[in-house]
């Protein structure tokens, strides 16, 4: 047992470095350091499965989100509807389930009037182009439709094409099959004698299980990601229209944020919807070719007749969407002429 005099000379000879890190954690408790700034964590939401564009670009934002932070926000990213689907998306996020989501604008038809427009048979021909032209627009408008989130980023599926069980050469091969789509999509599908069955991307592998479809419009990144391939062996390259889509915010969290962190996340927003484009075309490349390999399946190009008299039956769509904007107090010609004049300055 050490007497009084030992423990006395023990305590005095505490090492200096056992000192100095004391000294160092209770200076750095209250230093303002940057690096030592509280982490929140924000919950992004998203539905098709992880290995689809929509969820690539999720990664690729939460990752660019964490590094230009400094690791100040830490992004939990959800694939395959696990925290909110395709169509509870948009209620999800305005009601905070989720702090940020993934929509496509389709699946929830009459909420958008005037950013329904990319939904229209306009002729973009790339991602890059219609994902680029989307943004601009919505930078430019800032319509009052989306007054309840705050929009993170938006941007485009690739042009839609047919994919299907049958092959289908020419525009009298589709009356009356039964494809899957949405929105402006469905409506394609409508006029020119399809049977539209409208439902979300994340439905559609069931829905053709059941036999309840017979193939997709949609885009090409689709025959890989969902392994539509396999089962969906001929596709007609139609180039018909995008899909847009949007990341949205909940409000008040956007709100709560530090204007720093608010700044680097719209500093993000146009460089993620060209990124996300560029992304995508390049993808369809690869799944088409992945796909060609892997199971051999026939692409047709529609004669030059059937392209003209498609576009000539897709022409009323614009009608109709400029109408139903005007009811709603959209200046829908002058939409459709800035849409038109990005078209012409992006897609070249
Ligand atoms: N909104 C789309 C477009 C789309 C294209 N590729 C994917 C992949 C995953 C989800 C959606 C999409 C559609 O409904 O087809």
């Amino acid at each position: 047992m050490k007497d009084k005099q030992t423990v006395a000379t023990t305590q005095l000879r505490t090492p200096f470095y056992v000192v100095a890190a004391l000294a160092l954690a209770a200076l750095l408790s209250w230093w303002p350091s940057p690096a030592l700034a509280k982490t929140m964590s924000l919950s992004y939401a998203n539905f098709p499965p992880a290995p689809t564009f929509p969820c690539v670009q999720m990664e690729r934002w939460a990752e660019e989100v964490e590094s230009r932070t400094g690791g100040r926000i830490d992004v939990q990213t959800y694939p395959g509807s696990t925290l909110l689907g395709a169509k509870n998306m948009w209620s999800g996020v305005i009601q905070g389930q989720a702090d940020i989501g993934c929509i496509s604008l389709a699946y929830q038809p009459g909420v958008f009037p005037m950013m329904s427009v990319f939904e229209q048979p306009i002729g973009f021909t790339s991602a890059t182009a219609a994902s680029k032209a989307l943004w601009e627009l919505y930078a430019k408008r800032m319509p009052k439709e989306f007054d309840r989130v705050k929009v993170l980023t938006l941007f485009t599926s690739a042009p839609s094409n047919i994919m299907c069980k049958k092959p289908v050469k020419a525009l009298s091969d589709l009356s009356g099959i039964e494809l899957r789509a949405s929105g402006g999509a469905s409506k394609v599908l409508e006029l020119l004698g399809a049977t539209p069955v409208s439902m979300p991307a994340s439905e559609a592998p069931e829905a053709l299980q059941k036999g309840l479809i017979k193939g997709i419009l949609s885009s090409f990144d689709m025959l890989k990601d969902f392994n539509f391939a396999e089962h969906l062996r001929h596709q007609t390259v139609t180039n018909f229209v995008v899909y847009p889509f949007a990341v949205i915010m909940n409000r008040d969290k956007w709100n709560a944020l530090p204007d720093d962190i608010k700044k680097i996340l719209d500093e993000l927003s146009a460089e993620q919807a060209e990124w996300t484009g560029q992304y995508l075309d390049a993808h369809i490349e690869e799944s088409l070719s992945w796909s060609k390999e892997k199971y051999g399946i026939e692409v047709y190009e529609l004669s030059d007749a059937d392209k003209a008299a498609a576009e000539g039956k897709l022409a009323v769509m614009i009608d109709g969407w400029a109408e139903k904007a005007k009811a709603k107090g959209i200046p829908a010609a002058d939409i459709l002429t800035e849409v038109k004049a990005l078209k012409a300055k992006y897609d070249k």
